[in-house]
């Protein structure tokens, strides 16, 4: 095979990363790599979206549903800088991703030549853990297999960027030794991490030693499930996950707070208020002030990153290691309780969220209370199911409302908090998985950044998912909703019509345009209906959902009830505020009668 270039060199040695599928979008910059994808006939496959950014996230989503790397590819200049919140989706949520980017001839560089921009500076930042230029043939493989190796082992985005004449070049023979030469492999083989047992039996001590223990589960227990519920059970303890965490714990537990932090549940704040021992699981969860306060805990932590032992909280014993052989490590160190009274006032606490909860899905809104739409989906989702969430108050809905069934995933952008996220994850789930149905819960103001252009992509492929349900939910509320809460909470401002107001856009009706099922709802009565149809349909779905502006994002007491004043505030600048002070105070309302008397 004479006629080989760089560029195919390239494309094997994705394969023989155990890449099936790529994503991206084309351009002059990386066209020599598109030949050698299309010499490739599918293997890997190319999938192209609608813009560089959505590309990049699917390459993220796609490595939160599968645990592997996800691959990206663009071209030069405003293709390289268009993957950029993609890349930093990745690099702050954790999760290997590789981009492959065009650059002009090396010949011209340096020249202010036509999409030339300075690559590595430009990933300087959010491939800090790798980014290089290939400048040689023989260097290809070798930035490719480092490229891919930095990905995995530090959880992280990595570059690699190819000029268009290194490229086309042909594929160097296989180098002979000397020196000046790397000859790399593929591949990766992952150590085991366990504590040393000086610290394991600290660790223990500390958390025996305790009375009221708290649990906070992040994504690090992805593969722990079993061991957190084993300890927590040994200790007595209550537990709440950060929002990544979510998917990996089970919230049917008597003692399962749900999420913690600003859009976390009234339960999880008063475990945190009342405890004074907590285990960090695998969390580096940026919500300190929803902490306990420091000094108020003894803490240990357990993190697969030493980085990230000690990061949020000052932590008393810190154990660098795998979750699931750490706990398991730990617990055969643990007493098991006798006295349960910390337990049961968490499990009370847990009772009265629910309560709060259905009580808030069933408000009077108009026309529709947003939690009301999301937690009806809970008990409908199929058992093998995927969700994908996109960034704005969706997410409080979905932290607080959605019950996930055991091995459903979950994903959204957490950390970054990057609009239109939702659709890219959903679509990545959908193609690593065309077997199991979808559901994306995403805004409007998400929609129009990023899930209008996407849904095009939906209605050009999902004729060939073997389940072509894919339903995605919009929720119509002509308002970047959770900005104009904050506007109110940190500012103490009224909502400013000019940068919240959405332009109208007709969800359902574009759905249909497409080829695809619109479904508009505004009436209560409509939404189950609305789930079912969509849950069954055979092809995806737009559920539009006209829902209310006005229903509050209230931080979860105990936290919350110091923002009431500046929401209050706020609320009374306003022309027409009194329907969502209504909703405030009804919030509020809910909570004080649940104040803990001693509290
Ligand atoms: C790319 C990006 N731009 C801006 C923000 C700030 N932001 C966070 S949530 C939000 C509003 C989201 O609006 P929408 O999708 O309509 O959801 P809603 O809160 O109205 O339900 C904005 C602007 C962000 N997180 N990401
Ligand atoms: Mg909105």
């Amino acid at each position: 095979m004479g006629d080989r270039l760089v560029a195919d060199l390239v494309v094997e040695r994705l394969r023989s990363w155990g890449v099936e599928r790529i994503f991206g979008y084309s351009g002059d910059g990386i066209n020599a790599v598109m030949g050698a994808l299309r010499r490739a006939d599918g293997d890997p496959a190319l999938v192209q979206a609608r813009h560089e950014e959505n590309a990049a996230l699917m390459a993220v989503g796609h490595a939160k549903y599968t645990g592997g790397v996800g691959v990206v590819v663009s071209t030069q200049g405003p293709g390289a800088v268009h993957l950029l919140n993609g890349l930093y989706d990745a690099k702050l949520d954790h999760v290997p991703v590789v981009a492959l980017v065009g650059q002009q001839e090396t010949t011209v560089l340096g020249s202010e030549y036509q999409q030339e921009i300075d690559l590595q500076s430009l990933f300087k930042d959010v491939a800090a853990q790798f980014v290089q230029t290939v400048l040689a043939p023989e260097q290809a493989v070798m930035v490719l297999d480092r490229a891919f190796r930095t990905a995995l082992a530090t959880r992280s985005p990595c570059v690699v960027v190819l000029p268009h004449d290194v490229q086309q070049e042909p594929a160097p023979e296989e180098p002979e030794q000397q020196h000046g030469v790397v000859v790399t492999a593929s591949g990766l083989s992952r150590p085991r991490v366990v504590p040393r047992d000086e610290d394991l039996d600290a660790a223990a001590e500390v958390l025996a030693a305790g009375e009221r223990v708290a649990l906070l589960v992040g994504q690090g227990a992805r593969h722990a499930e079993e061991q957190v519920r084993a300890v927590a059970e040994r200790l007595g303890a209550g537990v709440a996950t950060s929002l990544l965490g979510k998917p990996w714990w089970d919230e049917g537990l008597p003692y399962s707070c749900g999420v913690m932090g600003h859009l976390g549940t009234t339960a999880a704040g008063k475990l945190y208020d009342g405890c004074d021992t907590l285990l960090i699981v695998g969390s580096n969860d940026p919500w300190t002030e929803f902490y306990p306060a420091p000094g108020q805990a003894r803490a240990v932590q357990v993190d697969l990153d030493g980085r990230h032992v000690g990061n949020r909280y000052p932590i008393e014993v810190g154990l660098t290691g795998d979750a699931a052989e750490t706990l398991e490590a730990l617990l055969s160190r643990l007493p098991e309780r006798a006295d349960l009274g910390w337990r049961e006032q968490v499990e009370g606490w847990v009772r009265e969220w629910h309560e709060i909860a259905e009580q808030r899905s069933q408000a009077e809104a108009h026309p529709l209370s947003p939690e009301r739409v999301v937690r009806a989906l809970s008990g409908r989702l199929p058992g093998d199911a995927q969700v994908s969430v996109d960034v704005g108050s969706v997410t409080y809905w979905y932290a607080r409302h959605l019950r996930l069934p055991p091995g459903v995933q979950a994903h959204l952008s957490s950390t970054l908090a990057t609009m239109g996220s939702g659709l890219p994850y959903a679509l990545a789930a959908k193609l690593a998985t065309p077997d199991r149905p979808v559901v994306a819960l995403v805004g409007d103001g998400a929609m129009q950044m990023n899930g209008i252009a996407e849904l095009v992509t939906v209605s050009s492929r999902w004729r060939d998912w073997a389940d072509p349900r894919f339903v995605v939910l919009v929720l119509h509320n002509g308002d970047l909703a959770e900005v104009s809460w904050e506007q109110r909470e940190m500012e103490g401002d009224p909502r400013f019509a000019t940068s919240q107001d959405l332009p109208d856009f007709p969800y359902a009706g574009y759905a249909d345009l497409l080829g695809l099922t619109g479904i508009r709802v505004d009436d209560p009565a409509g939404v189950d209906d609305a789930w079912d149809r969509a849950l069954s349909a055979d092809r995806p779905v737009v559920i539009e959902a006209i829902v209310d502006r006005d229903v509050p994002l209230l931080p979860p007491f105990p936290a919350g009830k110091a923002k009431l004043d500046s929401f209050r505030a706020a609320l009374a600048q306003e022309d027409g505020g009194e329907h969502a002070r209504a909703l405030l105070d009804a919030q509020a309302a809910q909570e004080e009668e649940r104040e803990d008397p001693s509290g």
